[in-house]
This record gives structure tokens, sequence and C-alpha cells, in this order.
């Protein structure tokens, strides 16, 4: 019976996949077919063809050739039932098949053939479109094996399409000083790692060095097959062998991009959404400057690649279109103590260090994080004493405030010395973070969590009036940032008639904030405005809002937390990381994805989310950096 040998391997109180009891009629050819992208111990396409009222399938290690120059091997596998055509899932482990299948293309197909070792159909699908003719390897091994090889291959010309190369060469930086006219220029971190091509090709990654030999990457694993189908040739940085930072693209599936421009390339690349525990886009800085250079050099990484931003890519050839900058002088020794690190002076300590366990996520990571946010961060820290939070032994561990760092801070790093929010001693020397190189030394200091006042200080360190109100939407037992959302926009509208722009972000936690700039005469004034806002919301709807701080009226129902705007409370600083599982970022939003918001998870954004945000929205805070309105009522 046709479908046997299907429900025999499976379990159908344990998986997810369809089983019927019935076996189908026989119908002859059939026109539709689907291709489930699987990730199962090795991940495989399974390419299923209707046919005699089952779905005939195969199942092909690097997926469907892309063009006619590529054959795969394809195994046949037992026929799944019609309803398999719109599965999709995650089959539990310990079960057949364990793992997650998703649906690659489907669509219709015309048979052409259809004999025992010969099978020639053309699919008409979103990515698979063509001729491919599948034929029985007849190989002596194979026989009786239960072990049906096949090969498979696209006979009709792909339009358009070019082929991935083979090899190539990565293209050399020439060696010199900062470009004059930075303006048409894009500084990319070096981290000193050995330059490699990464060919990604079904699921599949091959590192090549310098010289085009293989490299052996087993820290790499898995980074081919979250590439999934997608064909790429990248430049990137090995270090270590466990840690892969990416800069440069030579193809995308089936498009040579060696002659677009640099800044163009880039583009693409950061489209790929490439962000894993162990790879990463190397952070870079468009038109950016010395100031990069010395945070770089701060840190003891190895320096930075200015790239023209019109330069296209010629492998293997040396070009004046880049200039490696090296952040040490090159005419000192290396220090004997960071000697084979490839870090140079060791300012950043453990590099390595996975701060998120659960994402491997490292404190070298954590830098590139603040690197990468520091333009739109910067100006938001700006003359606000920081207390930061360190979790040194990573977000696992215990983390403890730091506000007073008059002990260890650098004498680069300006400290103001203000009143302590509710503290024993009456005074502490804040940090104030005016730069990448502060940025980067709080990030080695593993505090991953940098908060602020909604005042700024003055050149003595005098404590100037508040200049922001923040709501903070705390959501209580039973509810989430959905339902922040749908508060937020009730305060929207109330505040709609005023001159106040108020935006919104996510905390990084479990709910989110709303932040307008004002000017006012006293510094109880913005506690005093919010709090009679959030009561009046919670009187309107007593079921849904509170304005009360104590735990058990919370359940159920929003917190509007108005007391945020006391002057001796802080609240987290936008584009900071939190000390969570995962290294989420307090993140601005638009006010259509508040609006949008529908699932928790619509609005959680890890450091991995932010280059492509920053691209497409800048900085959405921006209104805070400009004198606020006076506070209403
Ligand atoms: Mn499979």
């Amino acid at each position: 019976m046709p479908l046997d040998e299907y429900r025999r391997k499976r379990d159908a109180a344990r998986t997810p996949e369809p089983v019927p009891e019935s076996n189908p009629p026989e119908t002859g050819a059939g026109t539709r077919f689907v291709v489930q992208e699987h990730h199962a111990r090795s991940l495989h396409w399974d390419m299923r063809l209707e046919r005699d009222g089952v779905l005939v399938s195969w199942a092909v290690p690097k997926g469907l050739p892309p063009d006619p120059d590529t054959v795969r091997m394809a195994v046949q596998t037992e026929d799944h039932p019609i309803e398999y055509l719109t599965f999709s899932g995650d089959i539990p482990a310990g079960e057949y098949g364990a793992g997650r299948m998703t649906i690659w293309d489907t669509g219709t197909y015309e048979t052409e053939k259809w004999r025992p070792r010969e099978v020639i159909v053309t699919l008409h699908g979103e990515r698979a479109r063509g001729r491919y003719v599948l034929i029985r390897a007849d190989r002596e091994a194979d026989r009786g094996s239960g072990r049906d090889a096949w090969i498979l291959r696209r006979s009709d010309p792909a339009p358009g399409r070019d082929p991935l190369p083979h090899d190539a060469l990565p293209m050399i930086a020439t060696p010199g000083e900062l470009p004059e006219d930075g303006d048409d220029w894009t500084l990319q971190v070096l981290f000193g790692g050995r330059r490699v091509i990464v060919r990604v090709d079904g699921g599949r990654a091959r590192f090549t060095d310098a010289d085009g030999a293989e490299v052996a990457t087993p820290g790499l694993r898995g980074f081919g097959a979250s590439m999934g189908a997608t064909q790429v040739l990248l430049d990137a940085e090995l270090v270590g062998g466990t840690e892969l930072w990416i800069g440069d693209l030579l193809h995308v599936d089936g498009r040579d991009v060696l002659g677009l421009p640099f800044a163009q390339r880039r583009e693409l690349l950061a489209e790929l959404d490439i962000a894993g525990p162990h790879w990463r886009l190397a952070p870079v800085f468009p038109g950016a400057g010395a100031e990069v250079l010395a945070a770089v050099r701060e840190q003891g990484l190895a320096g930075v690649v200015a790239k023209r931003d019109r330069s296209p890519y010629r492998p293997g050839r040396e070009s004046t279109d880049w200039i490696e900058v090296p952040a040490r002088a090159r005419a000192a020794a290396p220090p004997p103590a960071a000697a084979g690190t490839g870090l140079g002076r060791a300012k950043l300590t453990n590099p390595r260090k996975v701060l998120y366990p659960l994402t491997g996520t490292t404190k070298s990571e954590v830098l590139a994080h603040y690197l990468a946010v520091a333009d739109v961060m910067l100006p938001h820290l700006r003359d606000r004493p920081v207390t930061m939070v360190r979790w040194p032994d990573g977000v696992d561990k215990q983390s403890f405030f730091e506000k007073d760092v008059s002990r260890h801070a650098p004498s680069w790093i300006r400290t103001a010395r203000v009143g302590t929010p509710g503290g024993r001693s009456e005074k502490a020397d804040f940090p104030i973070i005016e730069n990448a190189e502060g940025l980067a030394w709080a990030a080695n200091l593993a505090a991953l969590e940098l908060h602020v006042p909604q005042w700024r200080v003055g050149p003595a360190d005098e404590q100037y009036l508040p200049d922001l109100v923040v709501f903070d939407l705390d959501p209580g037992e039973g509810t989430t940032i959905v339902d922040c959302a749908r508060v937020a926009e009730r305060i929207a509208e109330r505040l709609a008639d005023t001159e106040l722009t108020v935006c919104p972000r996510t905390s990084g936690g479990k709910g989110m904030q709303l932040y307008f700039p004002v000017t006012v005469t006293s510094a109880d004034q913005t506690s005093v405005f919010a709090k009679a806002l959030a009561e009046d919301l919670a009187k309107e709807t007593p079921g849904r809002v509170t304005a009360v701080m104590a735990k058990a009226r919370r359940r159920g129902k929003v917190f509007v937390d108005w007391s945020q705007n006391n002057p001796y409370k802080t609240t987290i600083a936008s584009y900071s990381l939190r000390g969570r599982g995962r290294p989420t970022v307090a993140t601005p939003i638009t006010w259509d994805e508040v609006r949008a918001c529908r699932r928790p998870e619509q609005l959680v954004f890890t450091a991995a989310d932010l280059p492509a945000r920053l691209a497409e929205h800048g900085d959405l805070m921006a209104p805070l950096l400009e004198p606020g309105p006076e506070l209403p009522g």
C-alpha cells in the first residue's frame, strides 16, 4: 500500500505531521509540487511531486540545482500523503526526521516523462522554475540497499543567472593612513583574524584563505545551514577559528556583484540578515574618521580598513581603493604578552568571554554592538551621568550597579560629581560617556546596561532641570507589551493636541516607554504632569491600567509608571543592551510598529537587528535632542 512505509516510520501521537488513516485513490498524474527545507540532523531539501494520490519524494542534500552546470544527488524516500503539500513545523527530537521543516517553494508542475528510471518535469514555482531531469543512478552498490540514489539536474538555462564561482581570492588593501576626504569612504573594523573567502552552496560552507587553500573551521558548524539555499561568496575575517566577521560580498544567489560599488554590496550583505552565535557582519562606519580609529586603538583591536564607497571588488588584487590602517604604529613591536592574540594592546580583556550563554554572545560582540550604535546613542548620553549595571561573569551570574567610578575610571573618562539617588553617600563620581571610546570602556567592564536620568549636567557638574518626560509602561502579570502598545496609543491620543513630540521605545525587557522633550520651571513638574495623566487613564479603565506601584494591584493591568520622572531615578538608555537571556536592546520604534503590534515578539529586538533598523530609520529618538516646548498644565 502506498503510504504503509510512511505510517510505519511515524507515531501520529508524537509528530505534528499529517498521518492519514486511509489510503488515497490512485489518480494518475498530478499537478502540484512542494519543496521543503528540512533542518534535520543534516540539512536537505525534500522535493515532492503529486502522483497517483500521493507525493513521490526525494531528499536532495544540497537543494535544487540552480543552473544546468550543477548536478545534484537526490535520494528517493517514502511516498508522503497529499496533506504534506502544506506541512511546515517542528518535528520533535527523537522522532523520525526530527528538526524544523519549512516550505521552500510550492506550485504546479507538468510531467514530460514518468518512468521507473527517469522523470522529467517542468516546475512552475516562485523559486523553482524550469525543466528538471531526475535519472536513477544505477550504481551497483545501491542495489537492494534501500538507498535509491538519483541524480537531479536542471536542463534549461536559468535566465539571467551568473554561476557561483568555485573559488576566489580576497581583495588586498594597501597599507596607509586614513584618507583625508573621509566622506567617500567607509571604515570597517578589523579584528586581526585570518582573511577568508566563504563559499556557501546548498547550505554547505567552504572556507579558503588568501592563497586559496582550504581552511578547516570546526567552530563554525552550522553557518552553511543558516544560509539555507542562498548561494553566496563572502569576504570575511576568521578570528581564532570560531568567530566569523563578514565584511564584503562577491556573489549572491546567481548575481555576480563584483562590479557594484562597495556601498551597494554592503547593503545587499545587510539584507541577508546574517547574524548568529559565531558569525556577524563586521561593523562599518560610513564617512567616519579618526574617532573610530581611536576607539579601535583603545580597544586593542587590529585596525580598520577604509573602503572607497564606489570601489568594485577585485579578487586577489591589491588596490588603493582599500586602505588598511593598523591600530598600532607600524614601527612598534607587539608587546610580548599580547603576541598571538591578534588583539594588539589588548585593552579589551577576555574578548571571547561569553556574556550571554544562551546565544554565545561574547564580549567582543557586545563591543561591536556599542560601536555599531555609537553614532545614534552618544547624543542621548551627552551630559547625563550614567549608572552602569555590570555582569562580569555573564548574564546568568551576579550583576551589580555601579555609579561611582572614581577608583578605576581612566583619566580620559569624564566624571560628574552629583548627588546619588537616595544613596547612603551624598555624592558620587558618575561617568559621562562622550565618545565611542567611552562606550568601549563600558563594554570592557561588561556594563551591558547603561541607565541615565531625565536631566543633564552643566560644565561644572550643576544639575539642570529635567528636559524629558518618560512614561514607563510596565505590563503586570497576565499582560504583555501588546497591552502596553494599546495604552501607548491612548497616551498619544491624549497628547495629540499639544506641541509635544512623543517617541515610543521598547525597554528591551517586557515593556515599553514613551519619551518627549519638554521645558520646565521646576524639578517636580514632569512627575506631576505624568502622574495626573496616568491616574486619569486608570480612572477611565480601572480594569486595564493602574497608576499605583503595588505589585498586587498590577495583575492583568498595565502599570503606567510616572515615578520614573523623579530626578533621583534613571531609565535604561536608548540603544543599551539589556542583561537578559538574549542580547535584547532598548530599541526606538515607529508609531506604525506600535499600532501594528499584536504579538509580543513583534517588538523584541536584539543587537543583531539594530544595524538594519538604523539603516532604515536612523535615530527615531532624534526629536529628544531638540529643546522641547513648555509643559502644559
Ligand atoms: Mn526530510
